[in-house]
């Protein structure tokens, strides 16, 4: 029997395009120069698709796909995925939760304490002679014991707030209900912010948090307020963190990402005191692998009959 089609939308290692090869018959999209001729060469045998959160997959490909069944992201976040489209063609769709939190909650602790110390200016300054042209590096700021805010306690903020506690961090959060938490409860981030010295973005991103951290919040922020976000670009408002960057405001800042990646907005890497990362946070080999490992899961439930392990829709 023929293996069922498997459009990979975006690019994934090799170790998961050769498991897939075992059950499915892989069409590369993401290599593919001509992807209208690919999607009808696999209109009827193409039976699930492969995307990534950030890329996604809309209701034009599902519907050059008719015999489509599952759309797997190798990701938590689904936000580009159009789920009520899937839904209406009766499409599942599944995520990779729960095995990226830690590392994502490490990116966002790293991303925190390499823009205080401003750690990849101080490794410039050794590499490139400066200590013992000009002597020490100019002293940064603490980041134990300061106040931190959590926008989106999830997950991935969740696991944020368990390493913040072990750095002695008194914790508030952002959210539209309060939690079971120990940690100050806020409604919005503008309310959060002017209390904390940190605000950590870790909010799922889509339509419900599109703008969530907005101008009212950045501006709501202490003069010297340190700005981190490992969630999506889209729940910030860029131009408003620009601005406050631009003049300032915020002292330093750690970003994993950005509204349009990866040609994100230029002006951010002429600041010396933000840390940028290339969506990275989940990005070790261990976790990819257990994403990849959890998405053919998924995969193969659904062409065995079997229960989905982590649907979403
Ligand atoms: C990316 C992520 O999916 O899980 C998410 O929501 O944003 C990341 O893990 C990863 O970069 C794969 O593209």
């Amino acid at each position: 029997m023929s293996k069922p089609g498997l459009l990979v939308v975006g690019e994934l290692p090799a170790w998961d395009l050769e498991a897939l090869t075992e059950r499915f018959d892989l069409h590369l999209y993401y290599a593919a120069e001509d992807k209208a001729a690919m999607l009808a060469r696999g209109r009827d045998t193409i039976r699930a698709i492969s995307t990534k959160g950030e890329i996604g997959a809309d209701a034009a490909l599902m519907d050059a796909l008719p015999k489509v069944e599952l759309i797997a992201c190798y990701g938590v976040g689904y936000d580009a995925i159009d789920v009520a489209a899937a839904k209406a063609r009766g499409i599942r769709v599944t995520n990779t939760p729960d095995v990226l939190t830690e590392e994502v909650a490490d990116m966002a602790i790293g991303l925190l304490l390499a823009a205080a110390r401003r750690m990849p200016a101080a490794d410039a300054w050794v590499r490139d002679g400066s200590w013992t042209a000009k002597g020490s590096f100019p002293l940064t700021t603490r980041v134990w014991g300061k106040r931190l805010g959590i926008v989106g306690l999830g997950r991935i903020g969740s696991a944020i707030a368990r390493r913040a506690e072990a750095f002695r961090m008194p914790i508030g959060y952002s959210a539209r209900q309060r939690k079971d938490v120990p940690y100050d409860w806020y409604p919005t981030p503008a309310a959060l912010a002017p209390h904390v010295d940190v605000l950590m973005v870790s909010a799922a991103g889509g339509a419900a948090t599109k703008g969530l951290v907005d101008k009212a919040a950045i501006d709501a922020l202490k003069p010297g307020a340190i700005f981190c976000n490992v969630s999506r670009g889209t729940v910030v408002d860029e131009a408003a963190l620009l601005a406050a960057l631009r003049d300032r405001r915020i002292a330093a800042a750690g970003l994993d990402v950005f509204l349009n990646e990866p040609a994100i907005d230029p002006e951010f890497a002429t600041f010396d005191h933000v840390v940028l990362q290339p969506h990275a946070a989940s990005g070790t080999v261990e976790t990819r692998k257990d994403m990849g490992r959890l998405m053919r899961e998924n995969l193969e439930a659904q062409m065995d009959g079997r229960p989905l392990p982590t649907p979403v829709a």
